[in-house]
């Protein structure tokens, strides 16, 4: 039997409308950006997949390890009768670990904009857990929707915010995020979420420049995905991948390079581009324990405890309310 997606009116109707508005609002500001979120079609979402098989990609490793090593600890602190909330559930690999370790959880909530990736997932999990409720829902979780309740009163939400996406938000964008999440939650509800660490720039670099050119094909699949979906004709040749530390922002920064003046267009409209006019593409940004603690207190989250691989690469926080 397969389990029941509830699909959220905050989907958009349209999402090739918005896709072209997104590009076509980006390319004509001064400093060119298209939303990260448009890197996960079908083929992105593969591709991104294979970047966290990647030697030089340490996140996903790391943060499965941090999972693995202290499941016991960090379900502990959610306890018993728990509803889960995962925010971008993906296919769940790390919940799966979260899910052998705790104890009745009421309900778990997955929460993904990609409803076919949901549905499989969800029908994954509840094979593999038959005791477990999933009320998966599709929704794009950066804007409102409801999260439906459990059968029973559960002793706490917790929100799962896990494979450091909060970094590819801007921080002010980011600070928004935490505050909603809060504003959805009651006192002692919990957030546990994983973002990445500040580390040597070589290594930071060199896990967005990979030897094999897998990321850089990440990058350039956004150009064939303007191409097939909008009708836009940029020459991926003419596009080059550069990735570098924005120290001062404290982020990795990835950029699509124009490698010679060219003219583009989609949909009856048309972008100059100068010879090495960049396109941003993506943020990632990487904080202190610190930094990230006082941005979640901003807004009414309180640290309870946080592990960290023995590099200090990554890190999993546990906040309540
Ligand atoms: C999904 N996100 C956390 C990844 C990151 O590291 O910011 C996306 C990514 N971009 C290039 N490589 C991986």
């Amino acid at each position: 039997m397969s389990t029941s997606v509830i699909e959220n009116p905050s989907l958009h109707a349209s999402p090739a409308a918005e896709f072209l508005d997104d590009v076509l609002k980006g390319l004509s500001s001064t400093s060119r950006s298209i939303p990260s979120k448009y890197f996960y079609d079908d083929t992105g979402s593969t591709i991104f997949d294979a970047i966290c098989e990647l030697d030089e990609y340490y996140p996903t490793r790391v943060e499965i390890e941090i999972m693995s090593r202290y499941g016991d600890e960090i379900t502990h602190r959610l306890g018993p009768d728990v509803r889960l909330v995962e925010y971008g559930s993906g296919s769940s690999t790390k919940t799966r670990i979260l899910l052998d370790h705790l104890i009745d959880p009421c309900l778990y909530v997955p929460v993904d904009i990609s409803i076919q990736h949901l549905a499989r997932t969800a029908d994954a999990l509840a094979k593999d857990y038959p005791l477990l409720s999933v009320a998966p829902v599709a929704a794009d979780f950066t804007r409102p929707f409801v999260v439906p309740m459990s059968e029973f009163e559960p002793r706490r939400t917790c929100d799962y915010f896990p494979g450091s996406t909060i970094g590819n938000f801007a921080q002010a964008e980011a600070i928004q995020l935490l505050a909603e999440i809060a504003d959805r939650c009651e006192r002692g509800d919990g957030l546990l979420i994983g973002f990445d660490l500040r580390k040597d720039v070589c290594v930071l670099e060199s896990a967005y420049n990979d030897r094999a050119g897998v990321t850089a094909a990440f990058n350039k699949n956004l150009l064939h995905r303007m191409n097939s979906e909008l009708g836009a004709n940029f020459d991926p040749r003419q596009f080059g991948h550069h990735a570098f530390f924005n120290d001062a922002a404290g982020r990795i920064e990835m950029h699509l390079v124009s490698q010679r003046e060219q003219s583009v267009s989609i949909a009856e409209h048309s972008f100059e581009f100068d010879r090495s006019e960049t396109i941003c593409t993506e943020y990632s940004h990487k904080y202190s324990i610190s930094e990230f603690e006082q941005m979640a207190a901003r807004v009414g989250w309180q640290c309870k405890k946080t592990w960290c691989d023995e590099r200090d690469y990554f890190a999993v926080m546990y906040l309540e309310r």
